[in-house]
């Protein structure tokens, strides 16, 4: 038994209210998947095995350059936003880890953490370490790079704050490192392309050198920002290189608005996969560039076309008796909505993309494209994108002691009226973009 950050019985009470129309549209929706073959209790039973991690920066009010407005309540320390993401995964009961971040979740007793988070059954998702910024009291700046700097003892610096992170991700019993790098340069002729790829790739050799036997790290790459004429770990090509250079435990990681507009982003997403090297993901969504937004707000297709390729893959991988298990994590900035209740949101789409990818016809689909009958191959798809698989979820979140509906249940909690009253408010502050 673990702590509740919500009480179990106001979520119970809310269900009660929703039991019976839940159970007739769940049963409509077994009736209707039946007809094309579909084990309704398979897909709810793989559901349940869903976990996405939560960004610890996530749960807080984001922010863009110009401001930040932070929200009453919102978690002052690791601590609190432990304890929110508690409360979010008791709900939504697919986020069972959240993913820290160093220096800004820097505290004193790791050990104090794990069991803090322990006692909410909540785990350790990938650490991530921070050399885009200066800290005060920094030896030497990462203005112009860090682990490609041109200056070693820059580098070496860089190098020493991911080998902390690993050591403190030890402590809480994580097992992977995200090392997003802002290295790049504004100007053409700032530096060279190669030199400066061949410098990042002798520090992550020394990184990599250091990861325990069962760790992962995942090389995040992101096409620009804040570097503006070139980035060097700029698209998934340089990631897998460096990955394929650096070792096993090397993968990629993909965030969803770090692409140019108008990638394939499943494609790359099958090409990871079908090398091995599909680490992981940072759900969200994007309009322009790396908005960070809610996933599945902006283009649901999208995120029902990756988990179709995430499916597709686990059956390829599933056929040679390989492993297939890419770490899923959001990566969301929530700037003018409730984080949690952004996140429950959040969840529901990804399970929701899940499920649709689940009830594909794969074998109909495979014939038809043996066939090249493009519009009913293509159909495939599209009849599984535009189910309504919503009580196949309610119902795997209520076997796991969440909600049928979690936005009423959140509400119905008063957990964030709560917290505004028992929390010290933050101070407004100019937010980051990250
Ligand atoms: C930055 O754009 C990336 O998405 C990173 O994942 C970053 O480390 C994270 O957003 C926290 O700053
Ligand atoms: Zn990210
Ligand atoms: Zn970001
Ligand atoms: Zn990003």
């Amino acid at each position: 038994r673990h702590l509740s950050a919500l009480p179990q019985d106001v979520i119970d009470a809310e269900n009660d209210k929703l039991m019976a129309a839940h159970l007739y549209d769940y049963e409509s929706l077994r009736v209707r998947l039946e007809r094309s073959d579909v084990d309704i209790e398979t897909v709810v039973r793989r559901l349940m095995t869903l976990e996405v991690g939560l960004p610890s920066w996530g749960m807080i009010s984001g922010g863009t350059r110009f401001a930040r407005f932070p929200m009453p309540g919102e978690p002052n320390n690791i601590f609190e936003k432990i304890e929110d993401c508690a409360a979010v995964h008791q709900i939504a009961g697919m986020t069972p880890r959240i993913s820290l971040h160093f220096p800004w979740d820097v505290t004193y007793d790791y050990t104090e953490v794990r069991q803090y988070a322990e006692a909410y059954g909540i785990g350790f998702d990938a650490v991530n370490s921070n050399t885009f910024q200066d800290q005060p009291g920094q030896t030497l700046s990462y203005k112009y790079g860090s682990l490609s700097h041109t200056d070693r003892a820059t580098r070496q610096q860089a190098i020493e704050h991911n080998l902390e992170c690993i050591e403190i991700g030890q402590k809480l019993g994580s097992n992977a490192l995200t090392v997003w790098l802002s290295d790049g340069t504004n100007f053409a002729g700032q530096a060279q392309f190669a030199e400066t790829l061949e410098r990042y790739l002798d520090s992550m050799t020394e990184i990599y050198a250091a990861l325990p036997d069962d760790w992962r790290v995942f090389l995040e790459h992101k096409l620009y920002e804040p570097a503006f004429y070139s980035t060097v770990i700029q698209d998934w090509g340089t990631s897998i290189l460096c990955a394929q250079q650096l070792g096993p435990k090397a993968q990629c990681l993909v965030d969803m608005g770090h692409h140019a507009p108008n990638v394939n982003i499943e494609m790359i997403v099958a090409r990871l996969a079908q090398f091995g090297k599909l680490g992981g993901f940072h759900f969200n969504d994007s309009k322009y560039g790396d908005d960070d937004l809610d996933a599945g707000s902006i283009n649901p297709f999208q995120l029902f076309l990756i988990f179709n390729e995430l499916v597709h893959a686990e059956e390829r991988a599933a056929k040679r008796g390989a492993a297939f298990d890419p770490s899923y994590m959001m990566d969301q900035s929530h700037n003018v909505t409730d984080p949690m209740e952004s996140i429950l949101n959040s969840a529901r789409a990804i399970g929701g993309a899940y499920a649709k990818a689940l009830i594909v016809d794969r074998a109909a689909m495979a014939a038809y494209q043996d066939a090249n009958d493009v519009m009913m191959g293509h159909n495939c798809l599209r009849l599984a994108f535009e189910t309504d698989v919503r009580p196949a979820l309610a119902e795997a979140r209520r076997r796991k002691g969440g909600a049928i509906d979690p936005m009423a249940a959140f509400r119905a909690t008063g957990y964030r009226a709560e917290k505004a009253r028992a929390r010290q408010p933050r101070r407004a502050e100019r937010g980051g973009i990250c």
